[in-house]
């Protein structure tokens, strides 16, 4: 079990290799909770000024100051992209970000959630509720196990996957090799769409590359949308995306006025433009 992690004089430091030479900190007040599953350590801070924290082997998954624009992106690019949603599923997220957010679509009939570490989404339902009400739907149908091989089993079944993993370096690096992927598009309805974590355009090049590459090989049309959020290492964050139809780089239906209400980050506006790439990599992308 890595922890890629420090603690001194109130200071958390996330030191990674994935992004070398380079650590982000944040202030923190206490630990909330310490934990270690199977197949990682659990840790929630309450920092001093972003909220409280969850980490995953020392890695921030995410704070409650800037979570809601990983999670509204992640959900709303990929559903608001679809003409109909209807059948979803979500691997990883284990926090419950991301089926809060799918959620607020009335469309969506039924979300199966398959998430391989169930002490994640114990942690959370005690310490982070404003995520963990994600799990309070009745549409939701947990499934406790890995992503990978619960999506072998489906068959065109879905209109839009999610993949909210972690870093290729713990228990989700399965989800960033090929046949995961062969068995998202074989899981997804004609026309469906698939969405998965894709790392940043600055820090992980090699990265973004490969799951660009696969999502090419694989799918009708493919799709980089960046997010900007701060407690991530360099303040971003991407989605990788692949459809087996409709356009992915702006919504294929109108969002309801309270829904967008309700939303902080994503509006059809930044739909749009967060497909617009910094000139070095949309070249990076292109020419591949
Ligand atoms: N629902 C929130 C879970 C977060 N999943 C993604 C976490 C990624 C953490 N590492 C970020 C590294 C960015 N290059």
């Amino acid at each position: 079990m890595k922890n890629h992690h420090q603690i001194k004089d109130g200071w958390f430091f996330e030191i990674c290799p994935m992004w070398p030479g380079m650590g982000f900190s944040l202030q923190i007040e206490k630990v909330l909770y310490s934990g270690e599953s199977r197949f990682q350590k659990i840790d929630v801070y309450q920092t001093r000024h972003h909220g409280k924290m969850l980490t995953l082997d020392g890695i921030i998954q995410l704070t409650e100051s800037d979570e809601f624009a990983y999670q509204e992106m992640l959900a709303h690019v990929p559903l608001f992209a679809h003409p109909n949603p209807e059948n979803v599923l979500v691997i990883g997220g284990g926090d419950g970000g991301i089926l809060r957010e799918v959620c607020r679509h009335d469309c969506v009939k039924d979300v199966d959630f398959c998430e391989i570490d169930e002490e994640v989404i114990r942690v959370s339902r005690q310490f982070l509720p404003t995520l963990a009400c994600g799990f309070d739907d009745s549409r939701i149908n947990i499934h406790i196990g890995d992503g990978n091989a619960f999506v072998l089993g489906k068959k065109k079944q879905y209109d839009v996957i999610i993949v909210d993993s972690s870093d290729p370096i713990g228990p989700g690096d399965v989800l960033f090799k090929k046949p995961f992927y062969e068995g998202l598009k074989a899981a997804l309805k004609p026309g469906g769409i698939v969405a998965t974590q894709g790392e940043s355009i600055f820090l992980h090049k090699e990265w973004v590359i490969h799951l660009a590459k696969i999502t090419k090989e694989l799918f009708i049309k493919q799709g980089y949308s960046c997010i900007m959020v701060p407690t991530y290492p360099g303040g971003n964050i991407s989605i990788c995306l692949g459809s087996l139809g409709p356009e992915l780089n702006k919504p294929g239906r109108q969002i309801p006025d309270q829904l967008q209400e309700q939303l902080r980050y994503y509006s059809p506006e930044i739909h749009e433009a967060s497909f617009i790439l910094p000139h070095f990599a949309k070249k990076m992308l292109e020419d591949i």
